[in-house]
């Protein structure tokens, strides 16, 4: 994919040469007149990296830079040719990952622009680590508790339905028990690759314990999320695993699913899916369970024993041997 490169400053002249030294380097650059037609293509477009002059007329390049960085997940480099006006810890302190002056040298420009670049898919590639499950390669845990934090609120804001499937493993002690530990990782990492599969781009799959997962289905009604679930289920079922001293076995899931209610604390939410998870247990296990908060089923006081949230909030998943 292009790397997105926006050049912000007044001078046409300027404009038109930098955008002409960037594409020549193999970036691809946009131009912006001013602060408002900066945010204007950032919000449009995503791109990776702003350049902006700071002394302009309207909105400066400093103020820019501050509402950037509190929208906009793209870094910016900030360049003057007044140096006696604006210190350098001023940039950085609005957010700024570089700063250089003008009359901007081209080599030194891309110098910088590359290292951060560099550091800015550092910075991803380590955020992505923190949040990933080792094993399934699903978001673990902690991630699972902050987005379920966020997409309640923006559900809440919008009023947009929020749904959440939660499923365990079927007699996952007994496979482990037979076929070892290694080959109970290998059912888990299918797993994960089960889930993924079957998710749509605004979903997201959790390892949520040592063998459930969560999937948060934003903008999704209750019934939708329980086709969902389904499908996963069937995919799950379907697939033959080959453990070593041992004849193919099939996995099977018991599945939760609930929407959210509207202002409902999102603790509640995951214990009505943790509920719904137990009775697929109760009534067989390998199904599927859709709970409403004003089913009798859920009522007060009734809950899995093994429920991870009421057991310790901050569990996380194992890590990666
Ligand atoms: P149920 O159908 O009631 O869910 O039965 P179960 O045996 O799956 O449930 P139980 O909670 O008794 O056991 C969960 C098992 O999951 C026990 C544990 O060894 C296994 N498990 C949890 N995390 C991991 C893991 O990271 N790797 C492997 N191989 N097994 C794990
Ligand atoms: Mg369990
Ligand atoms: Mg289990």
């Amino acid at each position: 994919m292009d790397t997105r490169i926006l050049i912000v400053d007044d001078d046409d002249t300027i404009r038109y040469l930098m955008k002409e030294f960037i594409e020549t380097v193999g970036y691809r650059a946009d131009t912006a007149e001013d602060a408002k037609a900066a945010l204007a293509a950032l919000d449009a477009e995503t791109f990776e990296v702003v350049i902006t002059d700071i002394m302009m007329p309207g909105m400066d390049g400093l103020e820019l830079t501050e509402v950037i960085k509190t929208h906009h997940d793209v870094e910016v480099i900030v360049m003057t040719g007044y140096s006696g006006d604006y210190s350098y810890e001023e940039a950085i302190d609005k957010g700024a990952s570089d700063f250089v002056f003008k009359p901007v040298r081209f080599e030194e420009l891309l110098l910088r622009l590359r290292r951060v670049l560099r550091e800015r898919r550092m910075k991803k590639e380590l955020r992505n680590l923190a949040i990933t499950d080792g094993l399934t390669r699903l978001y673990n845990s902690r991630h699972f508790y902050q987005q379920l934090e966020l997409e309640a609120e923006r559900s809440n804001r919008h009023e947009n339905p929020l749904s959440l499937v939660l499923m365990d493993i079927d007699y996952f002690k007994q496979y482990n028990d037979r076929h070892g530990h290694l080959e109970g990782d290998k059912v888990l990492s299918s797993l994960g690759d089960a889930i993924r599969a079957g998710l749509r781009k605004t979903d997201s799959a959790y390892r949520y314990g040592g063998e459930e997962f969560t999937v948060l289905l934003p903008e999704t009604i209750g019934d939708e999320a329980l086709n969902a679930a389904q499908r996963i289920k069937s995919a799950i079922e379907s697939k033959a695993f080959h453990p070593e001293n041992g004849e193919p076995t099939h996995i099977t899931v018991s599945v939760g699913v609930t929407q959210y209610q509207e202002g409902e604390r999102s603790r509640e939410f995951v214990k009505r899916a943790d509920k719904a998870m137990f009775l697929s247990k109760k009534r067989g296990r390998n199904r599927v369970t859709f709970l409403s908060p004003d089913d009798p089923e859920n009522e007060e006081g009734f809950c899995a024993a093994s429920s991870p949230i009421e057991s310790d909030q901050g569990i996380d998943a194992p890590e990666d041997p």
